[in-house]
């Protein structure tokens, strides 16, 4: 079989992007204490699923969830329509477990989304979990014995992914990617990625397919992304065998500690901590996915609507450093990192400096003007063959991100 990889068309406008919202939110968002809550507290799945006979967002509107990531400066949205514990977020003829068939909301948000995304010129990517903590046909727990789950229909399993990958493809606008998630759960499984890559390629040649398997990527993929790490680093442990290799990189982090809803959790991190760890992602050649975990009622917490604007307002003063940039075209060095565009490089000091200049080693072009982004005053600069010396004596840095542009 052949594999093939999505158009090139695809990938331009991913890589382009940068900035991304990540969504959590299912049954889970109820309990309010994450989307691992029914593993983690046991809850037997048949009580679990009870949880649907009230689940009734009624406050849930995708033009604000829409607005809220466009304000923020963001590209795209990548929303679970089916986590772990198996429940369906949309409409699927594949199992009436879902949001339409059994909840008194009876509406599909994931539709609501798709079509207020297009209108708005957001990219949508549905999270899509491979692993299964309810369905028979998954056998959760069980032994794997050649390649498939001891006891159990493997190959419905496998169809009825297909079938739901074929909905979500075919029926909601504007999809642009999966974003596939569980395999780690059985690495040895045989998961049919040729088929599955192929027939998502088939059925619409401009969706991206990711894989959270935290391995080199494999044939089919077209990107590569990172769970809360930024390439090259592994501070959470789960990233240690991700090779970085050819394809556009993603990198996901929480905004509190949280993916799903979590009413424990006050640890929201700050602006600044948001638009460094987008820099720096930047600067390494990859987007940020940044998660927000909805309430039940269909809500986003203020806590979170309040950073993300403010982290928007910055995106409009300073996104052109960021959109469309390319990173690693010179190491992240200790004061910060370095975004290209064209011939022009910006060098974001988030760090300080020790002495009042900055070094930026490995340049290769000819440098002929230096200055602060937003600001055509000259800066002082020397270059020599090993790099170039920006003099910044009496400079007042910005507590964030102090931007300097060389051509
Ligand atoms: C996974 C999910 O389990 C989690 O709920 C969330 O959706 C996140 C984005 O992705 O989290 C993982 C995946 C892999 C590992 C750890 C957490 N791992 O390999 O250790």
């Amino acid at each position: 079989m052949i594999m093939k990889q999505a158009s090139p068309e695809g990938l331009k406008w991913f890589q382009e992007a940068r900035f991304g919202m990540f969504i959590h939110w299912g049954l889970y968002s109820l309990l309010a204490r994450g989307e691992w809550v029914m593993h983690n507290e046991k809850i037997p799945y048949n009580n679990y699923k009870k949880l649907a006979d009230f689940f009734n967002p009624q406050e849930f509107n995708a033009k604000e969830w829409v607005q809220l990531a466009k304000n923020a400066g963001m590209k795209y949205i990548t929303i679970t329509s089916r986590h772990h514990d198996g429940f369906s977020m949309f409409n699927t003829a594949a199992t009436p477990y879902n949001i339409v068939q059994s909840t008194p909301y009876h509406k599909d948000p994931l539709m609501e989304l798709a079509k207020e995304c297009e209108k708005e010129g957001i990219e949508l990517h549905f999270y899509y979990s491979l692993l299964d903590w309810g369905r028979p046909d998954y056998g959760f727990g069980n032994p794997i014995v050649n390649h498939v789950p001891e006891n159990t229909d493997w190959n419905s399993y496998i169809n009825f992914m297909k079938t739901q990958l074929t909905e979500l493809i075919t029926k909601y606008p504007n999809i642009s990617g999966i974003w596939f998630d569980g395999h780690w759960e059985r690495p040895k499984v045989n998961w049919h990625y040729d088929e599955i890559y192929s027939l998502i390629h088939r059925l619409n040649s401009k969706v991206l397919i990711g894989n959270n398997h935290h391995l080199a990527p494999f044939k089919g993929e077209d990107f590569q992304m990172f769970e809360k790490d930024l390439p090259g680093e592994n501070t959470t442990g789960f990233s240690g065998q991700s090779k970085i290799g050819d394809l556009p990189l993603e990198t996901c982090e929480t905004i509190n500690n949280s993916w799903g809803f979590n009413i424990n959790d006050n640890h929201y991190k700050s602006v600044k901590q948001i638009i460094h760890y987008l820099v720096n992602a930047a600067g390494r050649n990859a987007n940020f996915l940044l998660n927000v975990g909805p309430m039940p009622n269909g809500k986003i917490q203020s806590e979170f609507v309040d950073t993300l604007n403010k982290v928007g307002e910055w995106m409009k003063k300073y996104g052109e450093t960021i959109y469309d940039t390319r990173g690693n075209v010179i190491a992240p060095q200790q004061w910060g990192v370095i975004t290209q565009k064209g011939n022009v490089l910006y060098a974001h000091i988030l760090n300080g400096l020790k002495d009042a200049y900055v070094f930026i080693p490995d340049i290769k072009q000819k440098i002929s003007r230096v200055n602060l982004f937003g600001n055509s005053a000259e800066i002082k600069f020397k270059q020599q063959p090993e790099g170039v010396f920006v003099y910044l004596p009496n400079m007042i840095f910005d507590n964030v991100d102090t931007i300097i542009q060389l051509q």
